[in-house]
């Protein structure tokens, strides 16, 4: 759950411990591996990409939970984006503020996609996170999500697994209908 992972993200464990923190999750049983690595460049991204780890954990996907930062750890950065699809990861999604060049620099690296997550961190409101992760050359591409929308990033993670997963797509469809009920019944309660 998604309070092991923090915990283990807390504790500091690093690459080298890969069972520990991989939860037995519901629709994919057939493995233990983690499918979606969440990183991030420092624990004070934490609040803002823990909303991506509930959405994973909501649909059940396993998950792993990192601080890889480009600038203060690029040995890890590297070694953790080079061998990620060797250990099953299927999309990592990457959140930064500031010079956020942890999501740009992963995809380079890996072949996997890549969902990049600006965090506001400055004070610049997120602008400098934003335009650092989304411009990225041709050739390179990184999928950015809005500012601090870690839940957009876990979402578009599970609508990639769920290109291959028809359970994962049969509840995204379920996701959809929900949100359009709940839209529809806050407009039916406003006309009464
Ligand atoms: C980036 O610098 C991190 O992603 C974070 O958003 C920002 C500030 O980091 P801290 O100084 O709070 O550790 O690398």
């Amino acid at each position: 759950n998604i309070e092991s992972n923090l915990a283990i993200l807390v504790e500091g464990k690093g690459l080298d411990d890969k069972t520990a923190d991989v939860p037995i999750q519901p629709t994919l049983q057939d493995t233990v591996a983690p499918r979606v690595g969440i990183i991030m460049g420092s624990d004070s991204d934490l609040p803002v990409m823990k909303s991506a780890a509930e959405i994973l954990e909501m649909f059940g996907v396993p998950h792993e939970v990192r601080i890889v930062s480009a600038h203060r750890t690029p040995e890890l950065m590297f070694s953790y984006a080079q061998s990620a699809h060797e250990r099953g990861i299927q999309v990592i999604i990457a959140g930064a503020g500031g010079a956020a060049h942890l999501p740009g620099m992963v995809a380079a690296l890996t072949p996997l996609p890549v969902v990049g997550v600006p965090v506001r961190a400055s004070t610049l409101d997120g602008l400098d996170s934003l335009l650092s992760i989304v411009q990225m050359p041709r050739g390179v591409p990184v999928a950015t999500v809005a500012v601090n929308n870690a839940t957009n990033a876990g979402l578009l993670a599970v609508r990639i697994l769920g290109v291959a997963n028809d359970n994962l797509l049969s509840r995204m469809s379920q996701y959809q209908e929900d949100q359009k009920e709940s839209v529809l019944s806050k407009g039916d309660k406003l006309e009464k």
